[in-house]
């Protein structure tokens, strides 16, 4: 039987480069194929909130910029655990967006048969779960955790 894969969208810890970015190449978590770059066909509001300096894209829709990040195929193990790291659905929400597809490659870096359509439905790990003082903060478009806001992302171990 042919596994089950999933399309995620990452656009904060998880991209490459990033914080988390560790755990979508632990095989012991389960698979992470990496498919292209995009960025959400809606505009949300993209923050860095709390102490630890945490991305949270806001469920609010059309306000803010639309956001850049990466496409991932992932199996059902790989997902289990990104619910669990995230804390979905208590800090993010996971649900589904339209991404624009940027650009496409295949797992060893050679094209791939990119999708007839220029967008794809993918997963997202957005939040409802804000506090209504987060509107207020900085809207970015392309997170990074080195970014000249100055707000380092804080790993769990460090908490
Ligand atoms: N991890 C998820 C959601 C925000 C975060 O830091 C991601 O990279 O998409």
């Amino acid at each position: 039987m042919e596994e089950v894969m999933h399309n995620i969208f990452v656009y904060g810890t998880l991209k490459q480069g990033q914080p988390n970015y560790h755990i979508m190449t632990d095989s012991k978590l389960g698979k992470a194929l990496f498919k292209g770059r995009g960025r959400t066909v809606d505009k949300y509001p993209l923050v860095i909130a709390r102490e630890e300096n945490i991305p949270f894209l806001l469920e609010v829709p059309r306000t803010g910029h639309r956001i850049a990040g990466e496409i991932y195929s992932v199996d059902d193990q790989m997902l289990q655990f990104l619910d669990e790291f995230e804390g979905c659905p208590d800090m993010y929400q996971r649900t589904i967006k339209r991404i624009e597809i940027l650009d496409w490659e295949g797992k060893d870096g050679s094209p791939e048969e990119r999708p007839a359509a220029s967008t794809i439905e993918c997963f997202v790990y957005s939040t409802t779960s804000y506090k209504p003082e987060w509107l207020s903060l900085t809207y970015h478009d392309c997170y990074d955790s080195c970014g000249a806001h100055g707000l380092l992302f804080c790993d769990r171990q460090d908490r």
